[in-house]
This record gives C-alpha cells, structure tokens and sequence, in this order.
C-alpha cells in the first residue's frame, strides 16, 4: 500500500522499538524509509515530541504528520486521510500563552477537529491516565493478559522492577484496548507497546503461550521465590536471599529465617492475606474504622479508597482515608482511633509501630470481623488534613498505575502532584525538584483533572 511511498522518521521522541515496527512495517508493505526529511514524502514526528524542537525547514513543508497517522494506516491497511494527522508549526500565541501545552504539536483538522486529536489529546493521549480503564476487560485477549501478567509477577518477584512495569504497562494498554487483537499492528500500535512486547503477544496469539512462562516460571527457583515473596513485608531481595541460603518452605523461614516482626506477621497469616474480600467485607471493616472515629471527634469524616472505590468486586484490603480539621493532631488522632478499636480485639496485629515517628498519619495492621466465618484481613488508616483531601483520596483511590501515568503527565507540564498538593510552575534538574512553585487550589478530584487538561475519570475509570 505504500509503494513509492518515501518515509522520513524524525528522531525526537521516538522509542528505538517504535521506529523499528515502523521501519519494518513500512518496507513490508512496499514504502521507502529515507535518511533526510528533504527526500521524504512524508515526515513522521511523534505527537508527544516537543515541536519547538524541529528544525524550521520542517514547517515550510505541509506533510509533517504524526506517527498516529502510520499506525492508522497500519491496522486499516489503507492509506488513510492525512488532514487530521497533519502537525503544524507551533504559533506564537500557543507559546506565550500556555507553556505547559509547549510539548506537543497541535494537528490541524479544521472546524470538524477530532475531540481525538486536538491539542490536549495530542499531549496527553500518550498516558494511560487520560483514557478509561474497562470493565471486564480482561474478558477480551485473556490468555495474553494471563501470560504477560505472570512475566510481570515474576519479573517484580525478582527485583526487576523496570522489566515488570514494562509488562504491566502493555497489560493496561492491551485492557483499554478493549478488542480482541488479531495481529501484529493491532498491538504494535498500541501506547506503551513496543515490537518485542508486540511479537510476544503475537506468540501467545498464534501458540496459546510463552516459551518465557514456561522457562522462568516453572522452575524450583521461581516457585520458591514466589512463595516467599507472597509473605507480606518481604520484598524480592528477602525471598531471594532466602533462597540462595538453601530455604525452601515457611517452615525453613520460621526455623532458621531471621524474620521482622512484619514477616513473621506475613507468614502467621500468609494464607489469609491472599485471599481477597467481598465489598460488603470490606464495607462492614470501614464501618468499625467509621464508628471509632466518629467516636474520637464527631467531625471526622472516613471514606472507603484503594480496590474498592475503583469498584472491584474483590479487594485484597481495606483502605481508609480519615479527613479531619486542620487544627486537630493527626497522631492523637490514629492513636485514639486505634486504642478504641484494639479495645475491641477488632485490630489484631500492628504493621507498623507508632512509638518510632514523630506526626504519624499512617497506620497499617490486620483486622479481623467477631466470628469464625470471617478471616484476618489488612487494614490500612490514613489521616488526612481536609485541605489535602483531593489529592489524598485520589492517590488512595489509585490505581498504583494511574497514580504513576497521572504524575508523570504533571511533570511535562512542569507541576508535580503528590498525596498532599498539586504544585505548578515547578523547577526540576534531573529528577529533583529545586524550586517546587505554587501550590493550586484543589477542593475536588474534578479540579485536579482541570488542572492538568485531562477530562475528568471517575474511579471506576482509573482501574488501569
Ligand atoms: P493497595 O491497597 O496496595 O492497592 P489497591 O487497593 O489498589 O488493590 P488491592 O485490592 O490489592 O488492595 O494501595 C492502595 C492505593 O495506594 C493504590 O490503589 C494506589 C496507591 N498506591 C500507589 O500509588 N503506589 C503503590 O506502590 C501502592 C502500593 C499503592
Ligand atoms: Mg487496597
């Protein structure tokens, strides 16, 4: 379809295994790839790349398009209609006017502009956060979704933190994808997928597994490491250590393991932690966290965050964001509210202890509801000042991956989100922030969403 066709991909921003796919996509089907934009017929740009940054001789040309426009063409086997894809010189008002939208070209689509592609899609598309998560979507590629999800686990138990956020992040992008995916450029064109992720979707697709799996997964070394590494308050380190001193089973740990308080807590309770709970479970925990704190002060307000705001029908814990005045003290506070509901035997185990830090806001424990039908379960408390609610409750809310997809889109446009505030104007070299700018007035979720030019996702949406 592309014959004759000439291809200039312009660097900036795009992924080594991008420009690959598209490199060899494009050859596939007859197009031409060329080393100067000058030859090209078209040049493709990436939509997130900073457009100030291309060279000027680009915009006396009208067929800079983004790279959205290839994988169009790509799943649909056509060449598609270019006017919406096209990106156009940055204008000066855009530049005086918001800096933050300075990172990304804007397409020029006239007055019927695609709500897909306008200035705001174009910058923040490329985040997870800006689209909604689906329910059921793991009805849809669910063998796909199974075999990357245990590479992610094994990947985490071992330490490879970068390797598993790369397969949770295709995981997301394949669950928003919604559809049942067929073939290589279906997946290939998805954000956060690049082409060996692509060809190990295509192996599960076209084998029904992952050699992958079956070689990491299976092993006497995985087995144990993931035993261990299921014990709460054990990181990958821990389980791996223990396995290289010769450990294999909760039993060696409890003879020879030389566990935290925390582990041995993990281990007392192993099975109990991983099963997961009703909502109506988690509902009557947070009635008992409520009753207590109201108890205290009758101005405090709870709210039931985590798994079961975004809706889940199971929750691996409970998670509860207590909100109180300003002038109240947020360790008093957690330590009346927990002294009531040890009174009780409802609080059963400490996670943390509350002696060793100064303001604690933070409590984590194990909980257990009167009567044998009803398991040991995590508890986790969180005190909150009103004026932080917003961004307390939505990072509570979660999940771990939209809080990540969130904040990341905040630091192109130079603010910085946190549990405590949204700033702008914010200063970073590197990593670290040397002037943290302003803090913005955010009295509701809706108006962090504003801020950061993301329509607005209720937390049934944020379960990526
Ligand atoms: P969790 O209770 O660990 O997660 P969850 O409630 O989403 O899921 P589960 O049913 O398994 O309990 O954490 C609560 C929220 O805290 C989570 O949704 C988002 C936030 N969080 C992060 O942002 N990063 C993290 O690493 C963790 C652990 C949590
Ligand atoms: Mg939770």
């Amino acid at each position: 379809m592309f014959s004759g066709i000439k291809f200039y991909f312009h660097p900036a921003k795009f992924s080594k295994g991008r420009l690959n796919v598209f490199t060899t996509q494009v050859k596939n089907h007859c197009g031409i790839v060329v080393e100067s934009s000058e030859e090209a017929t078209y040049v493709i740009v990436e939509e997130s790349c900073d457009t100030l940054s291309l060279p000027t001789s680009l915009w006396h040309e009208d067929r800079v398009l983004g790279s959205v426009w290839l994988s169009k063409c790509l799943k649909e086997k056509l060449v598609v209609e270019f006017q919406q894809f096209r990106i156009t010189k940055p204008s000066l008002k855009r530049l005086t006017s918001s800096p933050e939208s300075a990172g990304a070209g804007t397409s020029e689509s006239g007055s019927n502009k695609s709500p897909d592609y306008d200035s705001r899609g174009q910058t923040s598309k490329k985040y997870a956060c800006s689209q909604p998560s689906l329910k059921n979507s793991e009805a849809c590629n669910a063998a796909v979704l199974d075999q990357l999800q245990k590479l992610a686990d094994v990947y985490r138990a071992r330490g490879d933190q970068w390797r598993a956020h790369g397969y949770e992040k295709a995981i997301s992008a394949i669950r928003r994808h919604g559809k049942e995916i067929t073939s290589f450029e279906d997946v290939a064109s998805l954000e956060g997928v690049g082409c060996k992720m692509a060809a190990k979707v295509m192996e599960v697709i076209t084998t029904g597994s992952l050699r992958k799996v079956e070689e990491l997964c299976t092993t006497e070394e995985s087995r144990v490491v993931d035993l261990f590494s299921n014990i709460w308050g054990a990181g990958p380190s821990a389980a791996h250590t223990w396995y290289t001193k010769g450990y294999r089973s909760l039993e060696d740990l409890i003879k020879n393991g030389n566990l935290t308080k925390q582990q041995q807590i993990g281990i007392k309770y192993y099975n109990e932690f991983l099963d997961r709970m009703s909502r109506k479970e988690v509902e009557e925990i947070g009635q008992k966290v409520t009753e207590s704190a109201k108890e205290v002060n009758s101005s405090l307000t709870t709210m039931l965050c985590g798994s079961y705001r975004r809706g889940k029908q199971t929750c691996g814990d409970v998670d509860v964001v207590v909100l109180k005045p300003q002038q109240l003290n947020s360790k008093q506070i957690l330590t009346s509210i927990l002294s009531r509901l040890k009174d009780t035997v409802f609080i059963t185990d400490d996670l943390v202890s509350l002696e060793k830090n100064g303001n604690q806001r933070k409590y984590l424990g194990v909980c257990k509801l009167p009567g044998d039908e009803h398991k040991h379960r995590r508890l986790d408390i969180f005190v909150v000042p009103q004026t932080e609610s917003a961004c307390a409750i939505m990072h509570y809310t979660g999940s771990a991956l939209f809080n990540r997809s969130i904040r990341l889109l905040a630091q192109t446009k130079n603010m910085h989100l946190s549990e405590h505030r949204l700033c702008a104007g914010v200063v970073r070299q590197g990593k670290e922030i040397v002037d943290e700018g302003q803090v913005l007035s955010t009295p509701t979720e809706e108006s962090i969403f504003k801020h950061l030019d993301l329509e607005y996702r209720p937390p049934e949406e944020r379960d990526h």
